[in-house]
């Protein structure tokens, strides 16, 4: 029997190089994960950066629907940012491409690897505000009224 699709939601980030290219390839490489089933994307947004350095940021959420385990889609990811030359020198580095996976179904998770619910969503403009517009119910008015100080454009 298979395993049955799961619906999660990925935010994607750029802040070097043609960050355009690099969410779009981003979209692209998703899309052709055996188990990853791109069901739609946000709008691409300017937004400053938050609690990092560098030029501003480029920044959207997709939504996926996938037979993958979380870390199975963790792996996914990773390996998508790898292809895109991504480095860790320190913590929150200006970066290539950075996917992060927001939530995989109504899941929990805690391991050492991987918290989902990501945990800095709800401060975050760049993930809510693209997050809003492609799952509206998932995103209340008081959350965006929070964030509403932050720097962010559609483009
Ligand atoms: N990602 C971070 C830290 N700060 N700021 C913006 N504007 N966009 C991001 O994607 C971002 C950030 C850590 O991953
Ligand atoms: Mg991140
Ligand atoms: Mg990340």
């Amino acid at each position: 029997m298979s395993r049955s699709e799961v619906t999660a939601f990925v935010a994607l980030g750029a802040n070097l190089g043609d960050a355009t290219q690099a969410l779009r390839d981003a979209l692209a490489n998703l899309a052709e994960v055996p188990g990853i089933r791109l069901v739609r994307a946000s709008s691409v947004y300017r937004t400053a950066p938050v609690e990092s350095s560098g030029p501003d940021y480029l920044n959207a959420v997709a939504e996926v629907s996938t037979t993958l385990t979380a870390p199975d889609l963790l792996n996914a990811l990773q390996s998508i940012e790898q292809q895109a030359g991504r480095e860790r020198p320190y913590r929150n580095a200006p970066r290539t491409l950075d996917l992060d996976l927001l939530m995989y179904g109504a899941s929990r998770i805690d391991s050492s690897r991987l918290t989902v619910p990501h945990p800095r969503m709800g401060q975050r403009a760049f993930v809510l505000v693209p997050l809003a517009e492609i799952a509206p119910s998932l995103v209340s008015a008081a959350q965006l009224a929070a964030v509403a100080g932050q720097t962010i454009e559609k483009i």
